[in-house]
């Protein structure tokens, strides 16, 4: 296929207020972030959580770091077992993306992964989890294209539609943090790095 972006350098959308995409920012990673997904999913493997209305989630998920919704039992930083530290790149690239939309000092320290299989969706929002909300989150898209939904503050609220893309970054920080967000039923297709899925990577600091 003629790719006409190929060659073409990152370039970066404002969203709204807070939030900016940082279009093919992690394309010449994508490769080794891959790698790392891979290598992190042997560890702690891709799972559909039931939401708590009993609801199998048809977004499969894993993490590294302390994960965001257990608080609780996450302890002092090290390693329990069934959760890997954020490599270095993940943290690298991280950083990078959170300074260039204006959050210098970014220090994630967890990391959610989400695969999308075909059809799989993530309905309308918030992420208000994480303990210091001012603190952005950085997100990562690989893999077969999606379409994003960010609302408002209220779930009712009208929502801007952005088709997100391999190699994709977008940084949520400021006003646009508690917004509603959520992601379209993905459509089949088969993606040269990545084959059958998008993946998102998101990027915080949970604790
Ligand atoms: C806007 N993931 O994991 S990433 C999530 O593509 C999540 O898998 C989606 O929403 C995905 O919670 C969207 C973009 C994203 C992540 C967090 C946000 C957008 C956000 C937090 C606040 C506002
Ligand atoms: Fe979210």
């Amino acid at each position: 296929m003629l790719d006409l972006f190929a060659d073409e350098a990152p370039w970066s959308e404002p969203l709204v207020e807070g939030a900016v995409v940082l279009r093919r920012w992690a394309l010449s990673a994508a490769p080794d972030l891959l790698a790392t997904v891979a290598d992190i999913a042997a560890q702690a493997p891709f799972q559909h959580r039931i939401t708590p209305g009993g609801h199998r989630m048809s977004v499969a998920m894993t993490h590294c770091g302390p994960p965001v919704w257990s608080l609780s039992t996450a302890e002092n930083g090290s390693a329990a077992p069934g959760w890997v530290p954020v490599p270095a790149l993940f943290q690298q690239l991280a950083r990078e993306c959170a300074a260039e939309a204006g959050f210098r000092g970014f220090q994630p320290d967890t990391c959610l992964l989400n695969r999308y299989e075909p059809g799989a969706k993530l309905t309308l929002h918030q992420d208000k989890e994480e303990r210091d909300l001012r603190q952005p989150i950085v997100s990562v898209s690989l893999g077969l294209p999606a379409v994003f939904l960010f609302g408002g503050f209220e779930r009712g609220d009208a929502t801007l539609r952005v088709l997100l893309e391999h190699g994709d970054v977008v940084v949520w920080g400021g006003p646009a943090r508690l917004r509603y967000h959520g992601i379209l039923p993905v459509k089949a297709g088969i993606h040269p790095q990545a084959g059958a899925f998008r993946y998102n990577l998101t990027f915080r600091r949970a604790h």
